[in-house]
């Protein structure tokens, strides 16, 4: 593998401060939304998103991660039922009653319009070996990496100017068979893109102090 200089400007200590402070307040602004509206989003701020996310640190640099971007209303309808046949066993009888207390807040239940109505919905697939012609290879920390590329698709989402929900109906097998993924894909989030729903509600969460999350030596 050739090696080439790094570009590389270093900054300031006031620029830094400034610079990771705006960030922090702009990123501390993202909320997960539950209700989209059917507002048309451009493509090509889809293809940036999905390119940013893909731009993350993985394993190896193995990339073990597939896109797939869903805007067809019919297959976003078979998304849509076969997620909330699993959403509905979930909330009636699969899930444990303190998980579901511990959901309360939320106001989530087993309807999950936002799969029709978000005019995007991303579905990240992490890729649990690769596979070239009919050869299998080696991927590594393959969540520690999908995970990262997911986190920057949120804050892309959300530097756009969009809403994102991190969704994750489970289990997700019928995401493989909806859209026909290789054998070596496993379904990791299902992420609806698109404009909040004018109505659009979130609930009052506070987020730990760095106190609560951080320990330093
Ligand atoms: N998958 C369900 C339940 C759910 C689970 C967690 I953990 C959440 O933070 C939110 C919801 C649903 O999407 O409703």
């Amino acid at each position: 593998m050739p090696f080439k200089p790094l570009q590389f400007t270093p900054l300031p200590d006031n620029e830094m401060i400034q610079r990771s402070s705006t960030f922090r307040e702009q990123l501390a602004t993202r909320r997960s939304v539950r209700h989209f509206s059917t507002k048309e989003v451009p493509m090509e701020v889809i293809n940036n998103v999905v390119m940013t996310a893909s731009s993350a640190p993985s394993g190896a640099n193995k990339e073990p991660w597939t896109f797939v971007i869903v805007k067809d209303p019919k297959i976003k309808r078979d998304i849509r039922i076969a997620a909330e046949k699993e959403e509905k066993a979930f909330y009636d009888h699969r899930a444990p009653d303190e998980w579901l207390a511990d959901l309360e807040p939320l106001g989530t239940d087993w309807h999950k319009p936002f799969l029709e109505d978000a005019p995007f919905l991303i579905v990240v697939f992490k890729k649990i070996y690769g596979m070239e012609e009919d050869l299998q290879f080696k991927h590594y920390y393959v969540n520690e990496s999908v995970g990262i590329a997911s986190g920057f698709l949120l804050a892309a989402v959300h530097q756009a100017g969009l809403m994102a929900l991190t969704h994750t109906p489970s289990p997700m097998g019928f995401l493989s068979k909806i859209l026909k993924r290789p054998e070596n894909e496993r379904a990791f989030l299902l992420i609806p893109v698109g404009y909040p729903a004018e109505d659009a509600e979130v609930p009052v969460l506070t987020k730990k102090t760095f106190e609560e999350v951080a320990e330093v030596f």
